[in-house]
């Protein structure tokens, strides 16, 4: 069944609280979502998210859209999403990078495939493996009291038990007291991380993680810029705590050369930043491969692209830092009907055919930029 219509949403959904990284204090996620239908109206649905517009990454939702309407979609129209890898193949020829674009176009595509075969997106990645997966939470509210309150709170609901905090704004080493207060106050039940979100130098970095090291943290994601790989190999290979790859670790070529150098030790897989899930299910490989523990890393999305990444998440074998995909719960709405499922510090993989989620188009029309429909 060929492709007719592909329509590209940008839309803002304010969050519960303010979520405070190193660059940016998000109060609405900004999404981009993905409308794939076929010739008897069957639709595919998908989404990626960004954080604080070209602050966090290059992928700006504007700039997703226009590159997605350009130069994707001309290769879409009339294809077989049955043959979702030849598209993105034929796609990758002609379109460089941009990988959250290929992302949520290639979810899109997965999920009309598999409603139309009735079967889990999931499904078509090899199956799952895992029922449920371990879900980190991001203490990020600005403030230690009130980040010690909500750590407490999720524990007494068994909703998380691995909190990250994000640090890296302001003072460096007012960042390692407000860790250090946390874990004195909840390190005892719970596993405590970092996020630094590129933000140290190097100097910084070395003082700052001896002594969160020495604090009981239990892994350090991104604490240099993407730029400083031997950075990264230098404080991999000095300390004991695993240091994480994040913002660093985007295609599989990147991953390969983290890997093969050891810039980090462990790697936060985004279906976003790999440029899908094919490419998600190799990046994995690659850092199988190399014995890096894996992360299933969020960009905040909302429950539809949480499920997406849910689905591929669930196929792979071994997630030694858990998952993080905690966006719908940050949320103060969401595009689908149906909500996700969290139980015992766990998410629920969602089992229905395609992502498991149903899409409400009332939501995405309210909170969409922009609204119009090519089949109308
Ligand atoms: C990131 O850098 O990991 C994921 C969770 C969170 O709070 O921020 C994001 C982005
Ligand atoms: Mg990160």
């Amino acid at each position: 069944m060929r492709i007719r219509s592909v329509d590209i949403y940008i839309l803002d959904i304010p969050t519960v609280r303010p979520h405070q990284l190193a660059m940016h204090t998000i109060t609405a996620q900004s999404i981009i979502v993905a409308r794939i239908a076929n010739e008897s109206d069957l639709e595919g649905w998908a989404e990626v998210a960004t954080i604080g517009g070209a602050s966090y990454g290059e992928g700006t939702p504007e700039a997703i859209k226009a590159n997605i309407d350009n130069y994707i979609k001309p290769h879409l129209i009339g294809k077989d999403p049955a043959h979702f890898s030849k598209i993105m193949f034929e796609v990758s020829k002609s379109v460089r990078g941009n990988n959250f674009a290929k992302a949520v176009v290639e979810a899109a595509l997965i999920d009309l495939l598999a409603k139309s075969k009735n079967v889990p997106a999931y499904e078509l990645l090899g199956g799952k493996i895992h029922d449920s997966l371990p879900l980190a939470w991001t203490l990020a509210s600005g403030d230690t009291a009130k980040d010690i309150e909500e750590a407490k709170e999720f524990l007494k609901q068994r909703r998380h038990k691995i909190f990250k905090l994000k640090i890296g704004k302001g003072d460096p080493y007012k960042n390692v007291d407000h860790v250090l207060n946390i874990i004195a106050a909840v390190g005892d039940k719970a596993r405590v991380t970092v996020d630094v979100n590129q933000a140290w130098d190097e100097t910084t970095a070395n003082y700052c993680i001896e002594a969160l090291e020495e604090g009981g943290v239990a892994m350090v994601e991104q604490p240099l810029p993407t730029w400083n790989h031997e950075g990264m190999a230098r404080l991999t290979k000095r300390f004991k705590v695993p240091i994480m790859a994040d913002e660093s670790a985007t295609d599989v070529h990147e991953i390969f050369q983290i890997t093969k150098h050891r810039y980090g030790n462990c790697i936060a897989l985004k279906p976003c930043k790999h440029g899908g899930l094919m490419e998600t299910k190799k990046a994995a490989a690659i850092a199988e491969g190399a014995g890096f523990g894996l992360y299933g890393g969020s960009m905040i999305e909302s429950t539809l692209g949480t499920a997406v990444c849910a689905s591929v998440y669930s196929t792979i074998s071994n997630f030694e830092f858990g998952i993080e995909i905690f966006g719908p719960l940050l949320y103060k709405d969401r595009i689908t009907v149906n909500e996700l499922q969290f139980e015992d510090f766990e998410l629920l993989i969602p089992d229905g055919p395609g992502f498991g989620v149903e899409i409400d188009l009332d939501k995405v029309k309210h909170y969409a930029r922009e609204f119009s429909h090519s089949l109308n």
